[in-house]
């Protein structure tokens, strides 16, 4: 069940007018500011993020929970809230929304819970930088079950999830498989390669391909009136952003190396490593991250445009 719009998840003035009068939002989360870049750096991030869909004719609406109220659109002072916490903030996945709010606990919502709340919230379209993904299991070790609950939810709230792959920290095959599983439309956004983030090909096929804005609207129509399930489209990175092959490899072993010598598991892991990343690689990943969340925002909020009735 998803959650229903109540006195505990509230919709700013402008996105419930916006919602009221048909006009196109784009959802946006919270937890790839608080967790997953550096204070100050997120907020010209976050700001960027909303002007990038206004820009592109649609409302943005940033997702988190403050003060024990889901939040759908954040007002500047909250949206500075957000950034300036930071880490501090729970890193809120659906799970863990009800008891925050019950709780009276402010938290940073990933793709799971910002995709369920939006979806409460009547808007269809979310972009972000990465999905979470079934995890790699240590060398040695059989199966970790850590699979992000981002696919769980994907699995049965029909939002259209706009991102730019998954991390190759994950098992990208096995991803796309759960995916699959779950009747998860999964669209390659201008390619046949599902993206890997920093880099613009896990060298996996997509299932599917959309080659502009309103072709992916269609598809979304379409699915949400035969399906319960979500929507991927996978968006490669930008091309002069794209990491280079040698440097995101070295990263990665080296991350991975930290994961393991610090007994890091569970939802600190992506945290850990896109700061290695960020540390490591002299603000590159800083740059790559910021322009492909970016370029995620001006294409789902063209594909909310195309999608108005
Ligand atoms: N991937 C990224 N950056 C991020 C995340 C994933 O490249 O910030 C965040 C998203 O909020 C995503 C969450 O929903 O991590 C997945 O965490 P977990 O694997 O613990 O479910
Ligand atoms: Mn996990």
């Amino acid at each position: 069940m998803t959650p229903t719009p109540g006195p505990r998840l509230a919709m700013s003035a402008e996105v419930a007018d916006a919602l009221a009068e048909g006009r196109a939002v784009v959802a946006l989360e919270s937890t790839l500011l608080s967790h997953g870049l550096p204070p100050g750096r997120n907020l010209d991030v976050a700001t960027r993020l909303e002007r990038t869909v206004r820009d592109a004719g649609a409302v943005p609406a940033t997702v988190a929970v403050l003060d024990g109220q889901a939040l759908v659109g954040l007002s500047p002072a909250q949206l500075e809230r957000v950034c300036a916490e930071g880490p501090e903030l729970d890193k809120l996945s659906l799970r863990d929304v009800g008891p925050a709010v019950a709780l009276g606990r402010s938290g940073a919502t990933t793709v799971a819970a910002t995709a369920a709340l939006a979806d409460a919230a009547g808007i269809a379209v979310f972009a972000t930088g990465g999905l979470g993904g079934v995890h790699l299991p240590p060398p040695g070790a059989a199966v970790t079950w850590d699979v992000s609950a981002d696919l769980g939810v994907l699995a049965r709230v029909g939002t259209l999830v706009v991102c730019s792959g998954v991390k190759s920290v994950l098992d990208i095959p096995a991803t796309l498989e759960v995916l699959e599983t779950h009747s998860v439309p999964v669209l390659g956004y201008r390619t046949d390669e599902f993206p890997a983030f920093y880099r613009r090909s896990s060298g996996l096929p997509v299932p599917g391909r959309a080659d502009d804005p309103a072709q992916v609207a269609a598809v979304l129509t379409a699915h949400r009136q035969l399906a319960d399930s979500g929507l991927l489209l996978a968006n490669p990175i930008p091309e002069e952003y794209e990491m280079d092959g040698a440097l995101h490899d070295r990263l990665l072993a080296e991350g991975l190396e930290l994961l393991r010598t610090r007994g890091v598991t569970g939802s600190d892991v992506t945290p850990v490593l896109l700061e290695h990343f960020h540390t490591a690689s002299g603000g590159v990943s800083l740059d790559a991250n910021e322009a492909l969340v970016v370029a995620n925002a001006r294409l789902g909020a063209e594909v909310a445009v195309e999608l108005r009735p």
